[in-house]
């Protein structure tokens, strides 16, 4: 049976052959076998990709790379800890630790020269009732992209690009980077698109941070770079101006698509430190199966206090929720 695959098929293959990096050989071996059809014409080709993912795999697991593998292999991925992750990347000195510092208890380096990042290094930072993490990582330019970059921005939920206000070269660098990810079949976007995808690349949600916005005080910068990414959720920051960091941690949660409800027992007040954490648009019954599989079948009703409801309005499992409501189930 011929095994009749799709074009883009072959440029995959081509550059499979080509790379040299084992963790994006590894990436495009995953690739090539998402975009092979499954069918009885491709099943001996489908078990070889299976055996090169694993060789794959094995070899990058057990450093046995001559390449450094391995050291990147480990800071290719930061597990996610918190309500969501997003990575800070940008341009040299645009002050991407500034901000892990000013945000986390994280303490980076922060220096008024360039490359003073070397390593990936994350902070859990606070928003109201929830805690989210952010990745200071070294800068991309012309003169350094290091390559496990591509695996944590892959990895993670949000990136944030730190545009330098105060840099002359601010548009070019920032050209540049979303250029060299383009390269790396990395996609930066202001929305997720779903399904409309191309399984080829891998698209991105990101927000701009328009950083040392003192800096730009007639706002002429900050408009170049709204067109020039029309659409994407935009935040001017400062680390002297609280304000501007309380922004900056609205716009990460607000990216991250979630809501935060509460519980409250029957005749109890609401906790409010251990918030469920759904995706928007989740419903009663959505919170309930995150905090047990057999509570969300036993669910008779829920009372529910927030926001254009009367308090204690009894509503029913498919009832759609929103960020900050307080939910009492009743099974
Ligand atoms: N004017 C101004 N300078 C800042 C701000 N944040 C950071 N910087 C300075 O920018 C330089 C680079 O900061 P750093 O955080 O090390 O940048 P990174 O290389 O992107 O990590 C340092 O001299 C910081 O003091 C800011 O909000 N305003
Ligand atoms: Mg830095």
């Amino acid at each position: 049976m011929p095994a009749n695959l799709p074009p883009q098929y072959y440029e995959l293959e081509r550059e499979f052959r080509a790379e040299k990096d084992p963790r994006e050989k590894l990436r495009l071996a995953q690739e090539l076998l998402r975009t092979m059809p499954k069918h009885k014409g491709t099943s001996h080709l489908q078990a070889d990709m299976k055996t090169k993912i694993a060789k794959l795999r094995r070899e990058i697991e057990g450093g046995g790379s001559k390449h450094g593998s391995r050291q990147a292999t480990a800071r290719d991925f930061i597990e996610k800890e918190g309500a969501g992750q997003a990575i800070l990347i940008g341009p040299p000195n645009s002050g991407k630790s500034s901000l892990l510092d000013s945000l986390t208890a994280a303490k980076p380096l922060v220096a008024d020269f360039p490359y003073s990042t070397r390593e990936p290094l994350t902070g859990m930072m606070m928003f109201e009732t929830v805690q989210l993490q952010l990745i200071d990582t070294p800068p991309i330019s012309s003169e350094l992209y290091e390559n496990y970059m591509s695996g944590l921005i892959r990895n993670t939920d949000i990136v944030i690009l730190v545009c330098d206000l105060e840099a002359a070269s601010m548009l070019d660098d920032i050209k540049y980077i979303v250029s060299k990810l383009e390269e790396k079949r990395i996609i930066l976007q202001p929305e997720v698109i779903g399904e409309l995808e191309d399984p080829r690349f891998c698209y991105k949600k990101t927000i701009l941070c328009a950083h040392k916005t003192y800096e730009d005080e007639d706002g002429v910068k900050r408009k170049k770079l709204s067109e020039m990414f029309p659409g994407y959720p935009m935040v001017s920051t400062s680390i002297i101006d609280d304000d501007s960091l309380d922004a900056f941690r609205k716009c990460f949660f607000d990216a991250l698509d979630i809501i935060r409800v509460y519980t409250k027992s029957i005749g109890k007040e609401a906790d409010y430190k251990d918030p469920i954490i759904v995706p928007v648009g989740s419903t009663i019954e959505d919170a309930a199966l995150v905090l047990h599989k057999d509570f969300a079948s036993k669910l008779k009703f829920a009372k529910i206090w927030g926001q254009g409801k009367f308090d204690g309005q009894r509503v029913q499992s498919d009832f759609v929720l929103q960020d900050g409501d307080i939910i009492e189930f009743h099974i």
